[in-house]
């Protein structure tokens, strides 16, 4: 079942999936720009990961937001407006390559939204992927003292944070703004790239 939703979703991206640019290239941005003139929203596509699940291969790229503020929702429907997705990472290999991608790029300096909820507030392990409703199958990587639900609030939503120099995961309040949201395009292949 886990598996018929993520390939459901990974094919409903390929569907939609366009070529972009790399890091900072204009076209790209300035396209994915047109789509929502009114918001103000661009974004700069900061790297690429190939990777395997379950016999099928994925190509993604990361798309982080250029200046503009949002809670979680928010961060979720503008990326779906562009037809992206907040960002996922099917398996610790992908974010640990993210985490590499993070720090030669260095695209935030705070908080960032991404994908995943839990309902249980504090929890560790039981975090879910929104865009296909599967439970995070490894152990995340978080931030010192996180998850920490705000010391007794509501942090229901996921997010990455650069602390001390490093980024990590953190849970965070779905319903704040953060400075960045990082969406994804995934396009999926049966067989070779
Ligand atoms: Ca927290």
């Amino acid at each position: 079942m886990i598996t018929k939703l993520f390939l459901l979703t990974a094919l409903s991206l390929m569907v939609s999936s366009q070529n972009h640019g790399s890091y900072g290239d204009p076209e790209s941005s300035s396209k994915l720009h047109t789509k929502f003139p009114s918001e103000n929203v661009s974004f700069i596509e900061i790297g690429q990961y190939s990777g395997e699940v379950n016999d099928w291969k994925y190509k993604k790229s990361y798309y982080v937001s250029k200046s503009f503020k949002a809670n979680w929702d928010v961060a979720k429907a503008i990326c779906r407006s562009f037809d992206l997705e907040l960002a996922t990472f099917e398996t610790l290999e992908e974010f640990q390559n993210f985490e590499k991608i993070l720090e030669s790029t260095n695209p935030f300096s705070d908080i960032a939204h991404v994908d995943g909820i839990t309902t249980k507030l504090g929890s560790f392990s039981d975090w879910y992927w929104t865009n296909s409703g599967a439970k995070i199958p490894y152990s995340l990587l978080w931030n010192p003292t996180q998850p920490d639900n705000g010391k007794g609030s509501e942090e229901a939503c996921l997010s990455l944070q650069k602390f001390q120099g490093k980024y990590g995961f953190n849970d965070y309040f779905c319903s704040k703004q953060a400075t960045v949201f990082i969406c994804q395009k995934t396009q999926l292949f049966h067989g070779c790239f």
